[in-house]
Formats: C-alpha cells, structure tokens, sequence
C-alpha cells in the first residue's frame, strides 16, 4: 500500500549508487508481525572521471542520479516522510564564500596523496596523529588530501569558505544547509576522538585553513527541506532531508542482525571493513601498531574497524578484463574461481600497490612471481587466489581485533554486497573456522532507512530497528568444512602470513 508512511534511501559506494524506500508492514494483512519492506527505486553506476593527471568523482552525475531517484519514488506512488543520504568516507567538496562549488571533487584512489602518510607522520609524529584521530593511517584520508592541495599551493584552498563531506554535500545541494554528519567527520583524521573536536591545532601546524569545517550533527538530525528550487524541477512536494549514519560502512553496521551489543562483522563491497562495535574509542599505541580505526557509529557508539582492500582487487581484473574484450559477470568470475585449483597463491591484499595499479591482473602475477609463488595464469585461478587471500587476511585482522579488544567472537556477521559472492562467504567460513551470518545485503541502506524511521516516530529506537531486520531478512549461514587445526586452510594461514 503506497499510502504506507515510509522514507527514502540513497546509499552511495564507490562502485554503484542505490535508492530504495523503506516501509513497516503487517506481514500477514493487519494481525501479523510487523516487517521492514525494501523497495528498489533507483540503481546507478559510480564511475570516477580521469581528467590530466587527476582522478575525481562525477558528482553533478551522482546528484541528477539522487534527483532522479527522488522523482521516481513519488512516480512510483510512495509519499516518503523524509530522504537520507550515506555514501563513502572521506571526500569532500568545497564551497566559496557564495556556497558555489569550487572545483571537481577528488577521488580517494587519486595518486595526489602518495607518501603523504609518511610525510606528515615525520612532522607531526605517528603517536600524536593516532591519539588525535584515532584512525588508521589511510593515504586518502580527508587530511592527506587537504595538504596534498596546500603543497600544491592549490587555490582552490584559498577561496574556500565551507568543505562538506560528499553526503553533506549532496544534501547541501538539495536543502542550501550546510552541516557535517558526525559519522563522516571521524573518517577526516581531523576530528580529535579524545575532545569531541575538530582537531583545529593539528589543521593549523600543517597550514590548513581552519574556518571551513562545520560543527558535527548527528544521525537522526533534520537537515533541511528539499529548496523550492528542488520541488519545483522534480515536481515534487515538500520533503524532508535527515541525517542518516552517513558514512555507509556506520550505516551498515548499525543495521547487523546481532543478537548482544558485542560483535564482529564485516562490510564487504568495494572495500572490506572488518570491525566491532565498542561504547568509547581504543586509542592506545597497539590500536596504532595494527592500524585500526575508530570510527563514529550511530548513537555516539564507536567502532573499531581496519580496513581491508575486499573486492576492488576484483572488480579492477574485471574491468581491465572486459578492457580486453572479454566481458565476464561477477557470477560467472566466482563460477571460474570455484573451479580453479585450491589455495595455490595468495597475496598480501592490503600491500598499497594494490591500491590503485594501471593493470590488476598484472600486477597479481608479478606479486606471485617476486614472492616465488605459482603464477595465477587463467581469470579463475586469478579471482581464486583474490578470494582466498581476503577470506585469509579476515582471519588475521578478526584476531588481531580480538586480541586489541580482549573478547572472542563465535561467529562472523558479513554484509554488503560482496555477500552476494557465496565463495567468498563459504572461504571466509573456512579460513575463521568459524561460521559466518551472511545478510542482509542491502545493509548500509537499511542502516540508513532505521536512523529515518526513528527520526519519524516510526519505530521507538534502533533495538527495535534491528528486531525487524532479523524477522524481515533470512540469514544464510556458512559452516566452516573443516575442523581440524592440521587442515588446508590452517597451513595455508601459516603460508600466507609469512608472505
Ligand atoms: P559498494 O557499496 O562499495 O559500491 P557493494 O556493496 O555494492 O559495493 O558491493 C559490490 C561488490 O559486490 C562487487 O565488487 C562484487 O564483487 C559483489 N557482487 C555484486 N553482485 C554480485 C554477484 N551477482 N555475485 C557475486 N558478487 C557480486
Ligand atoms: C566504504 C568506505 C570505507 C572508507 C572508504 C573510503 O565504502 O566508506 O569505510 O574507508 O569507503
């Protein structure tokens, strides 16, 4: 029933943007319990723009792709109380002092940033960095890129007025208000943990301009209202835009169908974040030695979170495959790994030269070739040796996460889109040998739509979000094949920690 109050969803990742509505409805007619409905409304293709030497997203795309979706949820006849807008972490887009946007926002994976983590680290010294940001030292980090403009003496910096993190900024475009999402603000590296602040003497010691970050709102915050502007193109009504968990991988973890406050999940989709949820930030010197996050969850929870290089190795051979002509789904890729031989060769995932190469597959084979391993020489043994060395290095990293949290967790709750891989899941099962959850997949928009049902009174509180994302989405749970601590998989750990 289209007459059902619901919300609207856009969630943004760095391969695909979404939109779906969300609605509670009474399962069987009016006596049954109460479920969550998803509605795909709109689906669209994130494909960054190399313009000279630089890499940006296409951001009037991604907003006429939200307006877009905008129109088609009331075409297609829901009347949404509000919209909410996550996406990726840390990049931005700056405002002059007239609100217009300067320049074309850049795309993490932009080579701008290169050696920049070891730079400011020598300046500012590793340990004050950690304690002040709580972040793992990611070259992208929304810090990185602003003194890669200052050494560029770029000046863009100088005119700038406002930055607006890219969800901020998308709602800026369809409200005019200008806000920054706390869960966004913690992936900057600007935002000091410890003081609940923007970290304004660290911005000032690297010659960064210190007037241009908005005080953080939280998710469940009213933005704004779509401008008249907005309406009038669209022709739509009125509609409200809330601040969501902005940051895709807090939208997604704040939709895990856990079942205590004390578990561990993984966020697969271009990107693995393998993380726990915790009430403060961990912010001693072996967080640092790891490189784990402390990320800004929903309700001031936050998390602890490494990330992982997950399925951009993947989706970068498909595409330079499909360069070449031969155009395979990931289906078909995951039906070619299931029959290539087992746990031949494996990479280090997170090595940076798998950051953003000009050939993936190549630089596999070369990564096998220097480290004296078979060479993966068909696309099954390749996206086999890809699969096998995430679900190893998920291993590796939930251990560590345990032994920085002192806790042991049963069993691993996967989410996103990367679930859709049944390999992945079944490998991941296998390398832990432990089970893994898998579900849901649309986790981040679902993350998303229960920050907006509470802001509208639609459910009482986010425990009670959860309970109807366990009645509404089945699980699919993957049992480990094998048991023993001799088994493949066991040695094959040992083998590929020593790489
Ligand atoms: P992001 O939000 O980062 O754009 P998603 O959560 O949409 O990423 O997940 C995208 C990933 O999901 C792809 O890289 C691909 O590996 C995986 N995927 C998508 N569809 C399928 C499928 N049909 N079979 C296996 N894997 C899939
Ligand atoms: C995943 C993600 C991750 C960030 C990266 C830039 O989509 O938000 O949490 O680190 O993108």
């Amino acid at each position: 029933d289209k007459a059902t109050p619901c919300v609207l969803a856009f969630d943004l990742g760095a391969s695909s943007g979404r939109a779906f509505v969300g609605e509670i409805v009474k399962a069987d007619g009016a006596g049954g319990p109460s479920q969550l409905k998803i509605t795909e409304i709109h689906r669209f293709s994130n494909d960054p723009v190399r313009i000279g030497s630089h890499l940006h997203w296409d951001t009037l795309m991604l907003f006429q792709e939200i307006k877009k979706g905008i129109r088609k949820a009331f075409q297609a006849g829901f009347r949404p109380q509000s919209c909410g807008i996550d996406t990726w972490g840390v990049d931005f887009g700056l405002l002059d002092r007239n609100g217009e946007l300067i320049g074309i926002p850049y795309h993490y994976r932009d080579h701008q940033t290169d050696g920049l983590v070891e730079e400011v680290s020598a300046k500012i010294g590793p340990e004050r960095l950690f304690r002040e940001s709580g972040l793992q030292f990611m070259p992208f980090n929304t810090l990185f890129q602003l003194y890669a403009m200052k050494k560029a003496t770029s000046p863009m910096l100088d005119i700038a007025d406002t930055l607006l993190l890219t969800p901020d900024l998308l709602s800026y475009f369809l409200t005019g208000e200008k806000v920054c999402e706390f869960t966004m603000a913690t992936t900057t590296q600007l935002y000091d943990p410890g003081r609940g602040a923007w970290n304004l003497p660290l911005m000032k010691e690297l010659g960064l301009p210190l007037h241009i970050l908005p005080e953080p709102i939280y998710p469940g915050a009213v933005i704004g209202e779509l401008t008249e502007d907005v309406c009038a193109e669209l022709d739509v009504p009125p509609l409200k835009v809330v601040a969501v968990a902005s940051h895709d991988t807090e939208s997604a973890a704040a939709a895990v169908p856990a079942d205590s406050d004390s578990f561990a999940y993984l966020v697969s989709g271009t990107w693995s974040l393998l993380g726990t949820q915790m009430a403060k930030p961990l912010l001693h010197s072996t967080v640092m030695e790891h490189q784990f996050s402390n990320e800004g969850g929903v309700d001031g929870t936050y998390h602890l979170l490494k990330n992982i290089m997950g399925l951009w190795i993947l989706q970068e051979c498909k595409r330079k495959w499909e360069q070449s002509g031969k155009s395979l789904s990931f289906a078909q890729l995951v039906k070619l790994a299931g029959e290539a031989e087992p746990l031949r060769s494996f990479i280090a995932p997170d090595d940076l030269r798998f950051m953003n190469p000009p050939d993936m597959p190549e630089e596999i084979r070369r990564y096998c070739v220097e480290t004296g391993q078979p060479v993966p020489d068909t696309e099954g043994r390749i996206v086999r040796c890809i699969l096998e060395s995430l679900a190893l290095r998920y291993r590796q990293v939930l251990e560590q996460a345990e032994e920085l949290m002192g806790a042991h967790f049963a069993k691993l709750h996967m989410v996103g889109g990367g679930i859709q891989n049944e390999l992945l899941c079944q490998f991941t099962a296998n390398a832990l040998g432990r089970p893994v959850w898998a579900g849901p997949v649309e986790a981040s928009t679902i993350g998303n739509l229960l920050v907006q049902f509470r802001s509208a009174g639609m459910i009482r509180d986010m425990q009670e979000g959860i309970a109807l994302v366990k009645t509404s989405f089945p699980l699919q749970v993957f049992e480990p094949e094998e048991n023993d601590s001799q088994g493949l998989w066991a040695t094959s750990y040992e083998r590929f920690c020593r790489l």
